[in-house]
């Protein structure tokens, strides 16, 4: 359970004065919902630091010249350490929101319902939350967004409704009325991503005729390269992808619908603007709100669900759709095992429930379920929200060690080094999982970290590279002050699993190799979500696995020498390759231009490039330096990731986030030693932004997943202005 985050009801707990807090943050945000979309994580730092300051808190007081002094940066540097330690937890990792994305939270409420334990799974309290937040989370226009900075969409809306009314809020509540019009004047919820079409299909307020197929029987294709087909076998897919239409498929394939309530009956009148009867569920197969498409269907899609559609008479109950039912449950139940039932991500979490359910209501396995849906659960000041992982743990306590390390303090804070070396140590992957690998088509797991806890343990790319330059870092330390190093055979295993993910192309992608072609994108089914059907290289997971070898080579230049050596030359290319004429990369995890921006630029220090000799490094600073805001910081808009050129936040505002990302990029270019006048003011700006107890306040939405859906990273307004100014202090100021 190391890293494990539940929040629990104290009906008992806090102080009067906690209570006012907490109280006043919720208003807080209640009032200000429209403009202020974003939570920032104020009960957390309620529960940890006793105190919270939020937007109306003064920052620090005024910089006295145009000139930044070390003092000022070290002094700033400790306060926002001093606060952020207080953060962490006993066993070292740092918790916050990983909220963002709405349409996860109805998966877990529609199976509950579905399933009877939704009255177990979910107290009073919970409930009241679940509602804060989604009553907390409504556009102006009645509807709701793919995420919470996003603009209203059937699938955020219909799904967000059906939920609420699960809830028990009643169809009169005025909430549930201004987002029922909403769904009706688009045209109702036969207009909603094919996603939400099996939610609704599942709740019992949509057809299974109206949904194109997902056949089990996909996973019976054979898999070798040779036969054609077999490249586009669901094991070459991306794992997200292929983990969540694997048991959609278990359901779609026997048609699992829960039983026909007075509220599931009643939501077949509210959600159309006809009745229920009246729907042409052949054509609702292929309807998409035009606010929800991000990808809409190649019309080979068309043909291929048509001709699907069709064979399904065939097909359902038979004996060949038996067998494929079983195949299927026989890799649910391998990928519940090896999470312990936390499961890759919060949509297969509960479409694995629910088979287990559809199989067994009385099964082992879908008990063992239960308990790990709070894994997902976070509360906050806009209410309760279920996240798009089991949390950032691991990937949150590696960067936060590498920032405070290059601080040059780290000495003055070994005890919370300390605690983050256990918290990296205990997560590391220790073994494979059961094989033969390629029967379950996994990759290797020996020696890599995961993105949040040892329990879900999933192997990823840039994960186990952070991982690896945390645990360096550390190393470089006093081991009587933050403990003994991990060991070189340790190190030596992930380096192994680090150089078994380059691809062909030089590049490396998230949680296993390239399997396929990007063909195979014409066949993503999802309408809202881009890049899906395979796992592609990426600019940050090369640069995080360049950056992580080219360490280890100092430390161990003689292991696997030749290989490492080999590994980072093809990197380079790639990361020269994705550049834009521009000069810039675009960024698929982080919002977007800035965050790949600080990417590419380390990756190519990595292998010596600097301003001084890198034409691609100074096109690289150039770039950002012509994004600079009037303010001296950098502030870039989610809309980059979806439009995919570079977005200003309104009003050219700067966010600390961007900033910190912009002055890391431009620093590890070596650009300060060509004029420091530009990285000075960005420097400024998170010192004008720092609030008096170190902490910074949370701006827009940072994350992203897929171009299209953004997620918080509530721990990078204190992880990033650390690194930033940690790296100004050393590399600029010298001290
Ligand atoms: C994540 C979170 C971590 C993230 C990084 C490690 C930061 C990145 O560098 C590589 C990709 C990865 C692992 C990633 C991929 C997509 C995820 C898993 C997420 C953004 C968290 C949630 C998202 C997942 C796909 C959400 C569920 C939605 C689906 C479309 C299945």
């Amino acid at each position: 359970f190391q890293g494990r985050q539940v929040w629990e009801f104290d009906a008992h707990g806090g102080s009067p004065s906690e209570l006012q807090s907490v109280k006043a943050a919720q208003d807080a945000f209640t009032a200000n919902k429209l403009t202020q979309k974003h939570s920032s994580d104020l009960l957390l730092r309620l529960q940890c630091t006793g105190s919270v300051e939020d937007s109306t808190t003064r920052r620090r007081k005024g910089l006295k010249s145009e000139v930044v002094s070390g003092p000022e940066v070290t002094s700033a540097l400790r306060d926002g350490i001093s606060f952020y330690s207080k953060l962490q937890q006993a066993d070292g990792h740092w918790p916050g929101d990983y909220g963002g994305p709405m349409f996860l939270m109805p998966g877990l409420v529609i199976t509950c319902y579905v399933t009877g334990c939704l009255d177990t799974v979910l107290t009073d309290p919970h409930k009241a939350e679940m509602l804060r937040y989604l009553k907390n989370h409504q556009n102006a226009d009645g509807g709701y967004g793919l995420h919470i900075e996003g603009h209203s969409t059937m699938f955020g809306t219909a799904l967000s409704y059906v939920t609420m009314r699960i809830l028990g809020l009643p169809a009169e509540d005025e909430v549930c009325e201004s987002a029922r019009r909403w769904i009706l004047d688009h045209e109702g919820a036969t207009h909603i991503t094919s996603w939400g079409k099996f939610w609704l299909a599942v709740l019992g307020c949509y057809s299974w005729d109206g949904m194109n197929p997902t056949p089990p029987e996909i996973w019976m294709l054979p898999y070798a390269t040779w036969t054609g087909i077999g490249l586009a076998h669901p094991g070459r897919f991306w794992c997200h992808c292929r983990m969540v239409y694997l048991p959609m498929s278990y359901v779609y394939g026997m048609r699992g619908t829960g039983k026909l309530t007075p509220l599931v009956l009643s939501l077949r009148e509210e959600l159309y603007p006809g009745s229920y009867g009246s729907i042409n569920w052949n054509a609702a197969r292929n309807q998409c709100a035009s606010t929800d498409l991000y990808y809409p269907h190649p019309w080979i899609q068309d043909v291929l669900w048509w001709s699907l559609y069709k064979a399904e008479g065939l097909l359902l109950g038979s004996s060949l759709r038996k067998k494929a039912l079983q195949e299927v449950m026989r890799h649910v139940h391998y990928e519940d095992e090896n999470t312990r039932y936390v499961c890759i991500g919060p949509v297969n979490k509960v479409i694995n429930m629910l088979c287990c359910w559809l199989e067994n209501p009385d099964s082992e396995a879908f008990k063992r379920h239960i308990p790990r849906l709070y894994d997902f659960l976070w509360v906050a000041e806009d209410g309760m929200k279920m996240q798009g992982y089991n949390g950032s743990q691991l990937w949150d306590t590696t960067f936060a060690v590498q920032a405070i390390c290059a601080t040059g303090l780290a000495h003055e804070f070994s005890d919370c080094l300390r605690r983050a070396h256990n918290y990296v140590d205990v997560t590391q992957v220790r073994e494979d999982c059961p094989g033969p690998l390629s029967a379950w088509y996994r990759h290797i797991s020996k020696g890599a970290w995961p993105f949040s806890t040892r329990d879900h343990g999933w192997p990823i790319s840039d994960c186990s590279s952070e991982g690896l330059k945390a645990a360096l870092s550390i190393a470089a330390l006093d081991p009587a002050k933050v403990g003994a190093p991990i060991s070189d055979e340790r190190l030596f295993d992930c380096v192994n699993v680090i150089l078994s993910y380059q691809n062909g192309d030089g590049g490396w992608a998230t949680y296993e190799n390239t399997r396929s072609y990007s063909a195979l994108e014409l066949i993503n089914p999802s309408e809202t979500f881009g890049d899906i059907v395979i796992d592609y290289s990426y600019v940050e997971c090369a640069s995080a696995c360049m950056t992580a070898l080219a360490e280890f080579q100092h430390k161990h230049p003689e292991h696997r020498r030749a290989e490492v050596a080999a590994s980072l030359n093809r990197g380079q290319r790639f990361i020269e390759r994705q550049q834009r004429a521009d000069g810039s990369w675009y960024g698929s995890w982080g919002v977007c231009f800035t965050y790949a921006a600080w990417f590419g630029c380390e990756a190519l220090a990595a292998v010596g490039k600097t301003v001084a000799n890198s034409e691609a490094q100074l096109r690289a600073c150039e770039f950002l330096l012509g994004k600079q805001c009037p303010d001296g910081g950098w502030g870039e808009s989610y809309l980059s990731c979806q439009d995919k050129v570079y977005s200003q936040l309104e009003g050219q505002e700067s966010q600390v986030v961007n900033t910190a990302w912009a002055i890391l990029a431009l620093i590890s270019a070596g650009y300060h030693h060509r004029d420091t006048k530009q990285i000075q003011n960005g420097v400024r700006c998170l010192l004008r932004q720092q609030l008096p107890s170190g902490d910074w306040l949370q701006e827009h939405i940072t994350g992203v997943f897929n171009r299209n859906c953004m997620i918080t990273y509530a721990n990078y307004r204190n992880i990033f202005p650390i690194w930033a100014l940690g790296r100004y202090r050393v590399d600029v100021l010298k001290l």
